[in-house]
């Protein structure tokens, strides 16, 4: 099923007319209603007039999360605050949070996104979906809730957290999908392993992970564990929140509704487009929302897209899985070191649990590489030198794949802490001044 077929099937050529037509619009909103855009466009020396096509869009500058920092709360807004009627925030690891704003148009196209996910995920009227994101600022919960809302679904708003209750209510209310991180899926899955909680005892069908990177072994390992189909669902609080793009029943690539958001990927060093195909830094414009329009937005995401037909009958362009943010990756002994390697490692070994904490500090001017992790119950033993050997091919197989060796710790069973949100694998003790 396919929930907006005129907007998420038509052609290249007309796509690029909708995006043209819609991007003059924009921009013109934006330079006469937002100082702050009034103010780049000028240093830059673009006018809206400059925008004629959707390939103009090169003429326009970035705008960058420190943006929104500096205009901290409501800066960016280019509407009267008597016109939005949600906030949001993220708060970041550092720093000021930043806050968006919608209007009511804003809140309605990004219900229909989200709907256009949860109908190429195979849902409708008769499903139930336990919303396991966070209600509140963040717009995980109350982003997804809209689009459920809209197809006519059944929403079970259990928020995140209170993992038996979640069970409980799964169980009792017959759910059929579940919205949460994979690293929340990946905890619950166990929990209900450990209540003796069997699959036929649920109706789960449907898995709809986001809001941090997972990599295809940790789908496999969820689909297998929750009896589900995992999908895939991806958005950032500056663009809207959940929903900017997510799979279809194909799984191969998160289409993105370039209707309301045009994606662009570019060389992050050069900040010029990468050649079609090409892995680099994800660009986003929002092309049809209106509180706080988003200009060229550097999302710090890297992966690629492409533009091929799908077999779903879909023309939306396909977005690559996320590799990490360009803020997440490492560069540790001179290498780049993305926690989701690590992920997709652990998942290769039948000793080891899917969590991990990476640490990396610098001693004596060396960069030190511990990894965290936690081999199962059954594995976990008293023979040493059982768990030497287990240490010693997980060493061997991330040295391989990354090209440094790491400092295995092999910690006691539920030592690492488990998330209902978004998780934490990597901390960086490093100082640099
Ligand atoms: O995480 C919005 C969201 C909520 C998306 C629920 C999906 C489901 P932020 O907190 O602003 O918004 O974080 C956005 O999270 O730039 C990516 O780095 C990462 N991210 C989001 N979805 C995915 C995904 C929400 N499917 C940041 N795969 C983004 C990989 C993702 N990374």
């Amino acid at each position: 099923m396919i929930w907006n077929k005129e907007m998420e099937c038509m052609s290249r050529e007309q796509m690029r007319e909708v995006q043209g037509e819609k991007l003059r619009k924009i921009v013109a909103h934006a330079y006469s209603n937002s100082p702050f855009y009034k103010q780049r466009l000028d240093e830059h020396g673009v006018h809206p007039s400059d925008i004629k096509t959707i390939d103009d869009i090169v003429k326009l500058p970035f705008t960058v999360k420190q943006d929104l920092r500096d205009n901290y709360p409501f800066g960016l807004m280019a509407v009267p605050m008597s016109d939005i009627i949600r906030l949001h925030a993220s708060s970041g690891t550092t720093g000021k949070p930043i806050v968006v704003g919608y209007t009511r148009t804003d809140l309605d196209n990004w219900s229909e996104a989200v709907a256009r996910c949860l109908t190429a995920f195979g849902l409708g009227k008769n499903d139930l979906v336990q919303i396991s994101y966070g209600y509140g600022l963040f717009t995980g919960g109350l982003g997804a809730h809209a689009g459920v809302q809209k197809i006519g679904a059944t929403v079970i708003p259990t928020s995140s957290g209170n993992t038996q209750k979640q069970m409980q209510l799964m169980q009792d209310f017959g759910t059929t999908a579940l919205a949460c991180t994979p690293s929340y899926a990946m905890y619950m899955s166990d929990e209900l392993q450990k209540a003796g909680i069997t699959l036929d005892r649920l109706k789960l069908r449907v898995g709809i992970f986001g809001a941090e990177p997972w990599t295809e072994a940790m789908r496999q390992e969820l689909q297998k564990k929750l009896g589900v189909k995992a999908y895939d669902i991806y958005g950032l609080t500056e663009i809207s929140g959940p929903g900017v793009g997510s799979e279809c029943e194909c799984q191969c690539g998160t289409h993105i509704w370039e209707d309301l958001y045009y994606p662009e990927i570019i060389d992050p060093v050069t900040l010029k487009p990468v050649e079609p195909g090409q892995k680099g830094e994800l660009v986003f414009t929002t092309l049809d929302k209106w509180g706080m329009p988003m200009l060229r937005y550097r999302t710090r995401d890297l992966t690629t897209l492409n533009y091929e037909k799908c077999d779903c009958g879909r023309t939306c362009v396909r977005m690559g899985k996320i590799m990490g943010r360009s803020d997440d990756m490492m560069i540790v002994r001179g290498v780049n070191v993305f926690p989701s390697q690590i992920e997709s490692i652990l998942l290769e070994f039948p000793e080891y649990e899917p969590y991990f904490l990476i640490e990396v500090d610098r001693v004596n001017n060396t960069d030190t590489f511990d990894i965290q992790v936690e081999v199962k119950p059954e594995f976990y033993t008293d023979r040493i030198n059982e768990l030497v050997r287990i240490r010693q091919r997980l060493t061997s197989r991330i040295q391989s794949v990354i090209g440094i060796q790491p400092n295995i710790k092999i910690v006691q069973p539920n030592t690492i802490e488990r998330s209902t949100g978004k998780a934490k694998r990597a901390i960086d003790h490093r100082k640099f001044e």
